[in-house]
């Protein structure tokens, strides 16, 4: 299949993504915004680095639906959040809700997870490197009520919402602080989003603000707009 020149990492890699039909459905009605601009390029110029340089042949940056990353953002532009103002909130359904600043992420410990990113309309990047604090943890240090059984996820774009399971957030979830051994990019969603590594990338929310525990699944932007809930790689 053209655009797929990469050999599959895995079995399920093979067919075509489930949910990829609906997506290209909900592409036409123009849903999806992508940022473009000159500062976009010279983000772009550094996340294709990694890529070319496994690409010898430099070919790959001609595929149209290739490998390098697309920026999303269904809010069009945000306005930046810089390091001394962000702050993230876990709220909800806990025992001790907090605030944290990027300093107090920044002290707690980081976990690193290299995968290759999904996005469900089909491009993927490969081996992507991130570090952050495990989302595990930081449910850990809120201690989450009894009836707590999924998260609702806030962008401060003031728009996008996303959800998983308190079972699924404790798996390979990161809050990512960097990407590529940088802080985590504004066109990236930083300083601060989520990377949750067996997800499809619209599970991984942008210019987070909130980590709310509930008590429901709440479905996100995207689930309203008739994406899969778990949104798993492969499934
Ligand atoms: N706030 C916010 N988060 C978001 C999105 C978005 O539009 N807004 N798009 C999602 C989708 S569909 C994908 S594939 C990834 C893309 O990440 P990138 O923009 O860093 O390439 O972000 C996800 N998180
Ligand atoms: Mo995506």
């Amino acid at each position: 299949m053209p655009g797929r020149p990469e050999r599959p990492r895995s079995a399920e890699l093979d067919g075509t993504p489930v949910g990829r039909r609906v997506v290209l459905g909900l592409l036409g009605l123009g849903a999806v915004g992508v940022v473009t601009g000159s500062t976009v390029q010279q983000g772009l110029s550094r996340a294709l680095a990694p890529v070319q340089m496994r690409d010898p042949t430099g070919l790959s940056q001609y595929i149209p639906i290739g490998n390098t990353f697309r920026y999303y953002s269904v809010a069009g532009a945000i306005d930046s959040v810089d390091a001394a103002s962000y702050s993230l909130a876990v709220s909800g359904l806990v025992a001790t809700p907090t605030t944290y600043t990027l300093a107090d992420l920044r002290s707690l410990p980081q976990a690193a997870i290299t995968e290759d990113f999904h996005c469900v309309t089909g491009w993927r990047v490969e081996d992507v490197p991130w570090t952050g604090v495990r989302l595990a943890h930081l449910l850990d240090l809120a201690s989450p009520s009894p009836e707590a059984v999924a998260i609702r996820f806030r962008s401060f774009d003031g728009v996008y919402t996303e959800n998983m399971t308190l079972e699924q957030a404790r798996d390979d979830v990161l809050v990512a602080l960097t990407m590529y051994g940088e802080p985590v990019t504004h066109y990236h969603g930083g300083p601060v989003r989520i990377y949750a590594a067996p997800m499809y990338g619209y599970k991984s929310t942008k210019w987070l603000s909130e980590i709310e525990l509930t008590d429901r699944t709440i479905p996100g932007y995207w689930e309203d707009r008739g994406y899969p809930l778990d949104g798993i790689i492969g499934e």
